[in-house]
């Protein structure tokens, strides 16, 4: 009898070290931030492909003021002076084209990947 409540009491606690590791399985990674330099006119990297989740944050490097909006309004910065930053998080994969307001001829689109 005592060899069998020790295998009960063994089985009971190799099911609950199962569930906390499959519990820390289950957290998704936190998806890594991604940058975008504005610079000359020009979103740099020109085309990005980041893991849904990623907060992407944009910088001007210019000396003139520039903004980035999303073709679909999903987002719009106000007009970023030189250093100033914007940031939005992508927590749906696809496409997203975007552009400067003041310039459009400043256009791109970045990727945005499911999570595995
Ligand atoms: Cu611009």
């Amino acid at each position: 009898m005592r060899t069998i409540s020790a295998i009960r009491i063994a089985t009971a606690l190799a099911v609950m070290l199962l569930r906390a590791a499959s519990a820390v399985a289950a957290q998704p990674a936190p998806a890594a931030d991604a940058e975008v330099e504005i610079d000359q006119f020009a979103f740099i990297p020109q085309r990005i492909t980041v893991k849904a989740g990623t907060t992407v944050t944009w910088i001007n490097e210019d000396d003139t003021p520039h903004t980035v909006a999303s073709s679909s309004k999903l987002f719009k910065s106000k007009a970023l002076d030189t250093q100033d930053k914007f940031s939005f998080t992508f927590t749906t994969p696809g496409t997203y084209a975007y552009f400067c307001s003041l310039h459009p001829h400043m256009s791109t689109h970045l990727n945005v990947a499911a999570r595995p």
